[in-house]
């Protein structure tokens, strides 16, 4: 692969992690957000752009060897806030990807594409098992995210690999997150893995970290080459003391999308 990585919503939570430590893997970096990113590295390009205006994507998109697409809203919102945001955004990233001539996309997707599957009576939900079921339109978003990288795939032969984020954040802070965390180093690790897998077509994958009480199937994960080397166990003792043992009959922790399956979490309660 050619070319600088695209990362667009380089500036957000994910971003932040990922310039910082994909570079360390060996990658060079072209970072675009809607605000500038602070602080570029040396040898880091910037790009200032919405991801929802195409034409700019395409020259941002140009001489790239890959796109990670991360922009977009990270929880739920209005629906015409989703739809224009992140579900156009993922559309002009894709079709930028197509018309720059960037082989391989990779997609930030989330476990609440599925997020009102059960938990299974015993043993590791795979994502074959764990069909679009999104519970907010935030999750109607990845599920259009996994279809037009599916298409994309099919009809122009990209590589992308879709990515089924559970809880990206630098620890956990609630017992969900005990199974569902992904840490910064994994995060990066994923990502660097979904870069580097030869010709993976189109796959999609979780990504949470080597939890203890994972219940998602990571087998898939790990045959792109991914290796988490964190465990959210180590925050157990704390979290389960502030907050007890958790309630598996409670939907929290026996849907894959937790609260986000909860009353809530219903669009009403949230503004643009
Ligand atoms: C997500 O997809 C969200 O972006 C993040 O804010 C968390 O809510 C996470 O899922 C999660 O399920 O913990």
């Amino acid at each position: 692969m050619t070319g600088p990585v695209l990362v667009t919503g380089a500036a957000g939570l994910i971003g932040t992690v990922l310039r910082r430590g994909l570079p360390e893997a060996g990658w060079a970096l072209r970072s675009l957000d809607v605000v500038p990113v602070p602080e570029p590295r040396p040898g880091e390009e910037h790009v200032v752009a919405d991801i929802t205006d195409l034409s700019a994507m395409v020259e941002a998109a140009r001489g790239a060897g890959a796109l990670v697409h991360l922009a977009g809203i990270a929880s739920e919102s209005t629906w015409p806030a989703i739809a224009h945001t992140n579900i156009e955004g993922t559309y002009c990233a894709l079709e930028a990807a197509r018309r720059a001539g960037v082989g391989r996309v990779v997609l930030a997707s989330s476990n609440h594409a599925t997020g009102y599957t059960p938990r299974p009576d015993g043993g590791l939900l795979r994502e074959v098992d764990a069909p679009p079921r999104p519970d907010t339109y935030y999750g109607v978003s990845k599920v259009t995210m996994e279809a037009l990288g599916s298409l994309y795939a099919d009809r122009y032969g990209l590589d992308v690999v879709c990515l089924r984020i559970g809880s990206a954040f630098p620890e956990p802070t609630t017992t969900r997150q005990l199974s569902t965390w992904l840490s910064p180093g994994d995060t990066v690790r994923l990502v660097d893995a979904a870069l580097r897998a030869p010709s993976p077509g189109f796959a999609v994958v979780w990504g949470v970290s080597a939890n203890t009480r994972t219940w998602w199937d990571l087998t898939a994960a790990r045959a792109l080459g991914y290796r988490p080397a964190d465990d959210a166990e180590v925050y157990a003792e704390a979290l389960v003391a502030a907050h007890g043992e958790p309630d598996l009959a409670d939907p929290v922790h026996s849907r894959v999308g937790g609260e986000f399956t909860t009353a809530a979490f219903d669009s009403g309660n949230f503004d643009a």
